[in-house]
Order: C-alpha cells, then structure tokens, then sequence
C-alpha cells in the first residue's frame, strides 16, 4: 500500500504494518469504511439536522433562502444548540454511569454482600469521606465505606443542594461564577433527564438557554467523572508511578493474549488480580509465556495506572491488535468499543467477550460479570481466552516489534509525593516557583481519543513535542496519554531529547530528588478520561495556592483528535472551568453563528475559558502558547 496513503491513516508504525496485512486478508476495516461514509453529510457536519420528532428529519440550507427553520420553527441555532447538548447529556450519562456503578460495588461491598470488592486504599477513602463532610471518628472502613457509597448514590437523583463532587473539589471563585450563571449541578441524573427534556419538541428554542443549561449538565458530567476516579482509587488503589510498555510490541506469540478494554476497573481489576494464579493453566495449555495481558482504551489506563499493564494499542486501531493474529480474546465492558470487532472473528481465533448487561455486541459472546462471583467470573473468561490460544491459525501471526518505554501512573497523589522530595513542607512551592521563574511557561492537558478524520496520533504527537520544546509541562490522559505513550513520550528519555531547557531542567531535578536516577517522563500519564478530575485536582491546589481563580492560571486543554461524546462534555466542562481548550477536529456546530459565538468568544467573558477550533497542529501550538502567555501577562509574569 503507498506510503503516503498510509501515513494518512495512522502515525503509528505498528498500525501501519497492519493496515496492508488486513487489506490482504480481506478485512474491512474503519478506514475502509471511513472512505465508504465520504463525503460526510454537510448537513450533518454542520449540526443543521434535526431529528427529534417525527415531522422529520428536518435540514437548514444555510445557503438557501426559503429553508431557513424546520417544520415546528426552529431555526438553525436552535437545532445547532439542541444537538450540542444532548451530546453532552450523552457523554454525562457515559462517565457517570460508569460512576454510579462502582458507587454500586462500594455500597454493596461495605454491606458485606461483595467479598471480591474490599476497599483497597483506606487513606483514599477517608480523604475522600472528610472532603464529603463525613465524620470519621470512631467509625470502621466498611462504616465510612457505606457512607460514601450511600452519598455517591445520592448524587445522581434530584437534589436541591449542590452536587457535592463538583462543589468540594474546585476553587471557591469557580463556584461563585457557577453560582451566579446558574450553572451549578444538583443530581446528576437530574442534569441529564433535564437535558432531554429540553430539547424534546416544542421545548427550550432559546440557544443561550440551551447552552447555559448544557454547561451545568457538563459540570455533572466532571462530578461523575471525580467520582469514578475516586471511587476506583478506593476500591482498587491510588496509581502510583509504575514502569511498562506501550504498542503492538508487547503481544506475545508463546503467551495467551488477553486484551482488556472499555472503561470501567470493576472486572478488569479483578482479571489482572487472579490472572497470576493462572498462569499454569495457560502454560498447561501450551502457552510457555503464560498469560499476557494488555490493555485497549480507558480499561487499560486504568490497569496500566494501577498493575504495569501494558497497552497494545488506543481507540481507532483496536481492530489492527486482532490483525497480529496473536490476541486470543478481546474482553470488553463499556464504552469506545468498537462493533466491527465481532466480525473480525469470521477470520481470526480472537474471540469478543462482553461483561456488561448494556453493551452487548451481536456475533460476540457474553459473559456477564456477576459482582458477587467477580473472581470466578473473571477466571472463567480467562479460560475461555485459554481455549482460544489452542485456535490461533500460524499463517495469520505477524507482530509488529514497535514498543516503546513508558512510565505511568501520575495520581495527582504521585505528583504531589514526587514534589513533596524537593519540599517535605511546602509541596507546591517548586512547581510555582518554576512556573513564575519561566522553567514552566504554563502546562497543557492533553485528553480524549483518536479520530478517523485525523491521521491517527499525527496531532497529539505534533502539538506535544512543540508545546514540550516551549517548556510547557504536559499532562495526559485517555488515548491521549496513550497515543503519547505508543510513540515513546512517556518516558524520561523523551525529556532529555524533546523537552526545552527550562522543563528539562524542573524534571530532571524533581525526578532525582524523588530517586528516579533521572528525569521525570515528558508527559505524566494521569489515567483515563474520567481521571481528567486528576488534573483538576493539581490546577485547582495550584490556584488555591496562588490565591487566584482557575481562569487565571496560564494552564490549558487540548483534545486534537476528539471523538466521543463524553469528550465533548469534558470540553465544556474545561472551558467553565476557565481553560483555553484547543479541538483538533471542527464538532458540528458552525451552522449556528450563535453558538460558535458562545463558545470560542462569549464563554471567555462568562468563565473565562474558551474553545480553540484549530485543525492545523502547529497554528494550534500557536494559540495555545499565545493563551498561555496571555496567562502569564495577567499575573505579571
Ligand atoms: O474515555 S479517549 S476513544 S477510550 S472517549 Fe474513548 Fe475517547 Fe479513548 Fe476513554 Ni475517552
Ligand atoms: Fe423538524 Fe422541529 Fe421536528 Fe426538529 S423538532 S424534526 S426541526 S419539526
């Protein structure tokens, strides 16, 4: 296949030693059927289609005269605005959802109805319980536990006082702002239910409203997203730094390969744990290497952060791991899944396992997890995946050696206990100081997924290697963190060869202090998308410590390849949270001249964030450094 052609694809080596591999075995894959789906709809493109009666479809020609509302009235901006927020009640219902679960598992496993969900790390769960106002005098875990759990659960009904997960976790001039724009989330499902109710038929037609209304449900969007992490840090452990690989190169032709992916810790946590009392049934099996787990997605940031486990590969090339013909099952729980996968077992072995009663795929097969037979659940999947290694077909096996270093699991825990080595006292201090003295000109998060529009990781890579080379400290997370992670940016040797003189130096003396024998990575890996609370977390003590307000802060976001849903409500959210946000794709809202408005200029004077549409990587690198300066001048830096 021509190399250019396939440098359009993907930056990845290893996808693209695969993509031609498929094409020769007559696999269809998302790039094909990207080709069959061009040209996208404009109208599509656009937002300018609405479909929510039966009147419709409806279409606004922005270029015709005469077309200009749909059948009931409504006029461009408000389709534009309807669909923009039902994405994010979308993505709300996906990160918390998968909240709410764990909340489910904690207060069933504190009431002594789930033995293989003890609480993991007691430390996190009472931070987390004092944050909460829970009084922790005299009380046993499983008592605070219940507690939690009961308050987790709470959050997502109707509730008349403020969600407490947003509310105890940003700065107090973030909830004053909140507060007088009356943006400020009670229940989280509430937020969601609100969403839909809104833009049914013949409801709200006022874009602003809409917007306004689609900023709150994205703050419950970042309570459930600070509830998953802490949750999971609960139940299964705070990351801490942790050495792996990353990319194709890490599948094993004499091991069973088992790939973990979705989002949710609840049965890939468990796997990873009985795995290694299984290691001799695989090598019975024949397996010399025994049992090889990776990670795809979220599912594998989550069990990267907590166990080393390395990832094969991130959202738009899952299917290309099945092409190596060496991956013997898929097992999958929820979200960024893609269906294709249970096709591609009409020409490999790999069998697709789902786990979770709301994402079944058909041609997959389904293993429900029973939470209160979790290990026996995860050790019958282990068998199954056992059983397939017996099936793989020699002719089909290629693995691409690609691999790279990485270093994970940067909790904001490990950010604070790595600085905590050059100042036992005042933790934050050397991070602020370097960021007044100009060692750090300001620092990027970098989050959300890989999209078919863009030549896979060419935009992270791209924007990355400047922002770092500009001594911008980086932060990542999601198939951000790990398409940095697959071309080798998550390691301390990419410091040493990419990073400007300033963030070398800030690294390297943190790394050494904290008994690294080197600098830190580039790019701390912070965890999965609904870790992105992590960050909030770090900026929130920064600003704190400052005495200044979020929006001040010369720190912004960047998802240049977003795809899902949740992605654009973890933008929204970053934008009332006062950051600059860069989207490296153009999301379907420019038929409303209203609501581009809103969110690249008018939400700057209401949060002071902003969304950055920039497809071109380095005229984003651009804004972004033009944002953080901006910052830096309002300080007086
Ligand atoms: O929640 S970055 S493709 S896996 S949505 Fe999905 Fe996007 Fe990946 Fe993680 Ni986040
Ligand atoms: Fe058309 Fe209005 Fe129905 Fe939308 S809600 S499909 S614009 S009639």
């Amino acid at each position: 296949m021509d190399k250019d052609k396939l440098s359009q694809m993907s930056a990845d080596p290893a996808v693209q030693a695969m993509i031609p591999k498929a094409k020769e075995e007559g696999i269809e894959s998302l790039w094909d059927r990207l080709e069959q789906q061009l040209p996208n709809c404009g109208f599509g493109d656009l937002g300018l289609c609405c479909r929510n009666c039966l009147q419709g479809p409806c279409r606004i020609d922005p270029f015709k005269q005469g077309a200009q509302r749909g059948i009931c009235g409504a006029d461009a901006d408000t389709i534009v605005a309807r669909n923009l927020v039902r994405a994010i009640a979308a993505g709300t219902a996906a990160h918390s959802g998968h909240a709410k679960h764990l909340a489910h598992i904690l207060y069933k496993s504190a009431k002594g109805e789930l033995k293989d969900y003890p609480v993991k790390d007691a430390d996190k769960l009472n931070a987390v319980a004092a944050r909460l106002g829970v009084e922790l005098e005299g009380k046993s875990t499983e008592e605070i536990a219940l507690e939690v759990g009961r308050l987790a659960l709470e959050e997502f009904s109707e509730k008349e006082s403020p969600n407490l997960w947003a509310a105890t976790t940003v700065t107090q001039g973030r909830v004053e702002t909140f507060s007088k724009l009356g943006v400020v989330p009670g229940g989280i499902d509430s937020a969601i239910s609100d969403m839909m109710h809104r833009t049914h038929y013949g409801c709200d037609a006022d874009p602003i409203n809409l917007i306004l209304a689609g900023v709150k449900c994205a703050l419950a969007d970042y309570s459930g997203c600070h509830m998953g992490t802490d949750l999971s840090d609960i139940l299964f452990g705070t990351p801490q730094p942790v050495f792996s690989e990353a990319n194709m190169g890490v599948l094993k032709e004499n091991a069973v390969n088992i790939a973990l992916h979705g989002h949710n810790p609840a049965l890939s946590d468990i796997i990873v744990q009985v795995s290694k009392e299984m290691q001799e049934e695989a090598k019975a099996a024949g397996a010399e290497g025994g049992i090889n787990l990776v990670g795809i997605c979220c599912t594998g940031n989550e069990v990267l952060m907590r166990h080393g486990v390395p990832p094969v590969t991130h959202s738009i090339s899952q299917e290309m791991a099945v092409v190596t013909g060496v991956l013997d099952a898929i097992v999958v729980d929820y979200q960024c899944i893609l269906p294709s996968l249970a096709n591609l077992q009409e020409c490999y072995h790999t069998r697709l396992i789902t786990t979770m009663p709301n994402a079944k795929i058909s041609g997959a097969e389904h293993m429900e997890l029973d939470e209160e037979n979790a290990k026996e659940c995860a050790k019958d999947i282990i068998r199954a995946a056992i059983k397939a290694f017996g099936k793989r077909n020699p002719d089909r096996i290629n693995i691409p050696q690609d691999k790279a270093s990485v270093v994970a699991g940067f909790s904001t825990e490990t950010i604070v206990g790595a600085l905590k080595a050059v100042d036992s006292e005042d933790p934050l201090k050397p991070l602020i100081d370097n960021i007044v003295n100009g060692n750090i000109q300001g620092v990027c998060l970098f989050a959300g997924c890989n999209n078919a529009k863009v030549p896979q990781d060419y935009n992270f890579v791209t924007v990355a290697k400047e922002l770092a080379k500009n001594n911008v400290l980086i932060l990542a997370t999601g198939c951000g963190a790990g398409s940095l992670a697959r071309h080798g940016l998550l390691n301390p040797q990419a410091t040493l060869d990419y990073a400007g003189d300033g963030l070398k130096a800030v690294l390297t003396a943190v790394g050494e202090a904290a008994g690294l024998n080197g600098p830190l990575p580039l790019i701390l890996h912070m965890g999965s998308c609904v870790d992105n609370s992590r960050a909030v977390d770090v900026a929130v003590a920064v600003a704190n410590k400052l005495g200044v307000d979020m929006d001040k802060l010369p720190v912004v976001a960047s998802a240049p390849e977003a795809t899902a849903e949740k992605a654009i409500s973890i933008g929204t959210w970053a934008v009332a949270g006062g950051l600059p946000t860069h989207v490296g794709v153009v999301p379907p809202v420019m038929g409303s001249p209203i609501v581009v408005d809103v969110l690249t200029d008018k939400a700057r004077g209401l949060f002071g964030g902003y969304f950055i549409v920039e497809t071109d990587p380095y005229k984003a690198v651009d804004k972004l450094l033009g944002a953080i300066q901006e910052r830096r001048k309002g300080l007086g830096l």
